[in-house]
């Protein structure tokens, strides 16, 4: 579970914390004996960054880290961004992350499609709202053509700012798998936090 399927609710979130650790642990039984990529991740972060990384906890509990997504064939990723002090308004420590990354790394890539879309046009928060309305995204053929357009390698690491709108092709022979996470950054003398 993310936590943005939480939508903010009390008895979402509980369920969402009361299963992060377990479900961490989940991934790492069922990799073991590998190492699980997102583990490797956590070191790396953690060794490169001066001040360290460490898991987010935004109400005080241990987050989950680590999401799995597995996309089928001919699915389309619809555009959106991902903005954290939307999942959890009104939350000090959601509000103090200044720059949003998502992390994904990529597992399964389908030979064609399953590209990842980036626009560099900034939308608000509101404005995006506003055009999705119920859905959690929008058709990317609205946004015009992407700026990036990036084809995961199996094994590859791709960040990039989850506060701009990207979305994901459809592809076709094989379905695409990936470990996926977000980083918050709050400045640079900050550790990078990490979360699902
Ligand atoms: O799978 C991808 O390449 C991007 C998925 C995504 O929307 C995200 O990580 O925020
Ligand atoms: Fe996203």
């Amino acid at each position: 579970m993310a936590l943005y399927e939480s939508e903010n609710k009390s008895n979402l979130l509980d369920y969402y914390y009361s299963n992060s650790l377990s479900n961490i642990d989940e991934m790492r039984n069922i990799l073991s004996p590998y190492l699980s990529p997102i583990d490797y991740f956590r070191c790396q972060l953690d060794e490169q960054w001066p001040s360290g990384a460490k898991l987010e906890s935004f109400h005080g509990k241990k987050m989950f880290v680590g999401l799995s997504r597995v996309v089928e064939p001919e699915v389309t990723f619809l555009a959106h961004h991902d903005i954290v002090e939307k999942d959890v308004p009104n939350n000090y420590s959601a509000k103090s992350i200044q720059m949003q990354l998502a992390a994904n790394v990529h597992i399964q890539v389908p030979d064609i499609g399953g590209e990842l879309l980036l626009w560099h046009k900034d939308i608000t928060a509101n404005d995006f709202d506003s055009i999705r309305g119920d859905s959690y995204g929008i058709p990317p053929n609205n946004l015009g053509d992407p700026d990036i357009v990036v084809k995961p390698k199996a094994g590859q690491l791709i960040i990039f700012n989850s506060r701009k709108m990207h979305s994901v092709s459809a592809g076709k022979n094989k379905s695409r798998v990936s470990l996926s996470c977000f980083i918050g950054y709050r400045g640079e003398h900050q550790p990078l936090t990490y979360w699902s």
